[in-house]
């Protein structure tokens, strides 16, 4: 079989579609719901490299005398099942894990967590941990919703972009090119913050290369000039917000050059984007990891907010505030119910109707006390988690402080990595079951602006890998006893029932359109626009709120200099499936080091020359990219190599109220590398 059946993108949370085109050989796009004319980015037409290639998982493995050798599907789920009977016999449903998978439909993520409560545990969570907690728990707060307040339709009438933290032209690519820029075209101004010059840069007129970190200070500045220059849209503030009085009080107290300095910024350039924004009819916010990945996340986001209800920017088009989001089904992940703390459509587990609606459906009451997230878990294994169950993630290279990481991950009593590559993640594993990639599989995801898509299979896994969905089931069974629908379709049918987000949605209804969520019974579309009339919590008003800025968790010393990371566009994550693109390995064969010329200098260091980043937590090489396009005193370079692997520099501080990790500031010195002169 190889049919070229309408897919979606493994990759990012755009959602383009794309299918199998024989003969090209090769993935091409189709006209999707978000890739209205079939275009798509490099990583997205070099996907079917992946789907191919020679180093594919084909059969599932188990660990023997140390070694994980070919078994077959019997062997491997033998071995699950007796594992983990044994272990939650001796420790109970508390001490397993289940990582489940951004990067895999919403069927699959339904039918894992639901599997994790059947057992007994809501011990579940996914990279959306790493991505954008914050802004959900932000968000959350004060909207009542964690996702995109507009679509990416309405969201071409903005008059100005606020793009913080976030550079879509290399990670949102067909946003960037089919919905930003042809925007930006027809008049719309773009104020970019972030403390490295990239390519959307490039098409800003106002640039605040703010400290990483120093967010709090940029955003409160601007709320200043906001309210000191007559910006404020005072009948929305009086109609849909309170604590107007407060806010005012404590800016009215700053001094916005003094917050401009701390952020490391030009007062005047804020001063001109705090105009630009404020005084736009309609201004819509972008925000990305340069906010969430902080222990300040949640803070960060919180102050981001005020912006838009000082100025009457949410509840209509061109407007809100717009995470964009991580993998092509984080956000169908976290909707389904793959999250420690909340049932499929965002129900708290802790709510006792909740938990009663969801076990009308499943037959049994999922646990009440919400589970461990990602890194906590990670931190508490060989402790009171002793097994875990890794579904299409690998955080050997993507969780903060690597060596740490490994250490954990070898005190685990039981390892299961599903998964398509024999990852970093798969050499600590005890059974690694083969699933399928993009084109092997059916299902739904959704994507940034709440669209959910459907993917259907090109081809059949290759050798004895089965689809994902296929081995969740299995898994399902002899873990938990548990009974599941056949086919994707009936699972999304019993996703929608428990689920009141998506209760009104159809498999044939999205056809190759889509369907966007809220969904209620009996509408005929889904919502763009989110809090037009009230806001999400049911209130027709959300607090604005008084935020001060925390610093970062590493001290940093005079000899030192800021870390921060990020993605490029050829590669994606960790690497697992781009690495082994034979054409996006040319386009970008390997990592290196953004320092400015200044430090660079202060450190004899030139342009191509091998240098050491290094810290308490680890070391890394990579080659010194001199360039004034990153601030002074900061460092970036991307996490996409497992070699230099550089989440061995990055830290463990969590953020208290989402637990997102730190990975936007580490302290490092930067040094010649020695072996330069071999
Ligand atoms: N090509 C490509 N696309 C991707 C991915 C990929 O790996 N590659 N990954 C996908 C995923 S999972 C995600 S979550 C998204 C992420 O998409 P983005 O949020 O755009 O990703 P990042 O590059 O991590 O961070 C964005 C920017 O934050 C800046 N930054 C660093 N520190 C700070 C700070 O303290 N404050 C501010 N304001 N900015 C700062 C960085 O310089 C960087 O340019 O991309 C998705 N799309
Ligand atoms: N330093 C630093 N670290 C970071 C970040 C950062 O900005 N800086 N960003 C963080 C963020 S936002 C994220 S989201 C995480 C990402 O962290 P991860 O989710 O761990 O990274 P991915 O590379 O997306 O991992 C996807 C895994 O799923 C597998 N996979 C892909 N498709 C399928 C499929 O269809 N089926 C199955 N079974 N497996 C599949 C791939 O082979 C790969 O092993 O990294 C985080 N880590
Ligand atoms: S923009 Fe994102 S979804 Fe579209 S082709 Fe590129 S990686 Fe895939
Ligand atoms: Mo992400």
């Amino acid at each position: 079989m190889a049919e070229p059946n309408e897919s979606v993108c493994p990759y990012c949370g755009v959602g383009c579609g794309i299918k199998y085109d024989a003969d090209r050989e090769s993935a091409v796009g189709w006209k999707g719901p978000v890739n209205q004319k079939g275009e798509l980015c490099p990583k997205g037409a070099a996907a079917w490299d992946v789907v191919d290639h020679e180093e594919r998982l084909t059969r599932p493995l188990v660990r023997v005398n140390g070694t994980l050798v070919e078994a077959t599907w019997e062997e491997a789920f033998d071995r699950i099942e007796r594992e983990f009977d044994r272990i939650v016999a001796d420790h109970g449903p508390d001490s397993v894990f289940f990582f489940t998978s951004s990067n895999c439909t919403n069927e699959e993520n339904y039918l894992l967590q639901k599997t994790a409560r059947k057992l007994g545990t809501n011990n579940i969570d996914n990279c959306a941990r790493l991505c954008h907690s914050s802004t959900v728990a932000a968000m959350g707060d004060r909207f009542g919703a964690g996702a995109m307040t507009n679509s990416l339709e309405d969201l071409m009438e903005a008059d100005v972009y606020l793009v913080t933290g976030a550079n879509p032209a290399e990670q949102h690519p067909v946003i960037f090119r089919s919905y930003l820029l042809p925007a930006l075209k027809s008049g719309t101004k773009l104020i970019h913050v972030d403390p490295r010059e990239n390519p959307t840069t490039k098409a800003a007129d106002v640039h605040l290369p703010v400290k990483p970190g120093f967010d709090i200070p940029l955003l409160n500045a601007m709320a200043a000039v906001i309210v000191e220059e007559g910006l404020v849209d005072e009948e929305f503030v009086a109609e849909r917000t309170t604590g107007f009085d407060e806010l005012r009080a404590y800016l009215a107290e700053l001094d916005v050059d003094e917050e401009a300095d701390r952020a490391g910024v030009d007062p005047e350039d804020l001063r001109e984007a705090a105009r630009m924004y404020g005084e736009a009819g309609r201004a819509a916010i972008f925000t990305g990891m340069g906010m969430s990945q902080h222990h300040c996340g949640t803070d960060n986001v919180q102050t981001l907010i005020n912006l838009p209800l000082l100025t009457g920017n949410v509840g209509k088009a061109g407007t809100g505030v717009n995470p964009l989001r991580g993998q092509n089904n984080v956000q169908g992940a976290g909707d389904v119910g793959g999250l420690p703390n909340v049932l499929p459509g965002y129900q708290q587990v802790t709510d006792d109707d909740a938990r009663a609606a969801v076990a009308e459906v499943w037959g049994f009451e999922p646990p009440a006390t919400p589970g461990l997230t990602e890194v906590e878990a990670t931190h508490r294994f060989g402790d009171d988690v002793r097994a875990a169950y890794v579904f299409g993630e690998n955080p050997a290279v993507t969780e903060p402080n690597a060596n740490h990481v490994e250490a954990q991950f070898e005190k685990l009593d039981f390892c299961v990595v599903h998964d398509v590559f024999p990852t970093e993640t798969a050499e600590f594993a005890d059974v690694v079951l083969p699933g399928s990639v993009w084109a092997e599989k059916s299902g739904t995801v959704t994507n940034t602006d709440r669209q959910v898509i459907r993917m259907r299979q090109n081809v059949e896994p290759p050798g004895d890998a089965r689809t994902d969905l296929d081995v969740l089931r299995e898994f399902a069974q002899r873990v938990a006893g548990l009974d599941t629908p056949e086919t994707p379709e009936g699972v999304f049918d019993e996703l929608r029932a428990v689920s009141p987000l998506y209760v009104g949605m159809s498999y044939d209804g999205i056809g190759t359109g889509s369907q966007r969520w809220p969904f209620p019974e009996g509408a005929t579309e889904g919502t763009a626009i989110l809090h037009t009339e009230q806001f999400e919590t049911g209130s027709k008003t959300a607090p604005l709120r008084v935020v001060e800025h925390v610093d970062p968790a590493d001290p940093v010393e005079d000899d030192e200099l800021v870390l921060t990371t990020g993605r490029v566009l050829q590669h994606f994550n960790s690497g697992a499936l781009t690495r082994r693109s034979g054409v996006l390995m040319r386009m970008r064969g390997e990592d290196v080091l953004q320092i400015h010329p200044d430090d660079a200098a202060d450190r004899d260091i030139e342009d191509g020359d091998r240098v050491r980043i290094e810290n308490d937590r680890g070391t890394v090489t990579v080659a010194a990219e001199v360039t004034p396009a990153v601030r002074r005193g900061t460092v970036f370079t991307t996490f996409h190599y497992a070699d230099p692997l550089v989440n061995k520099l990055t830290g463990d501080a969590l953020d208290p109220t989402a637990k997102i990790p730190e990975y936007k500031h580490s302290a490092v010195r930067v040094l010649v590398d020695p072996a330069n002169d071999d």
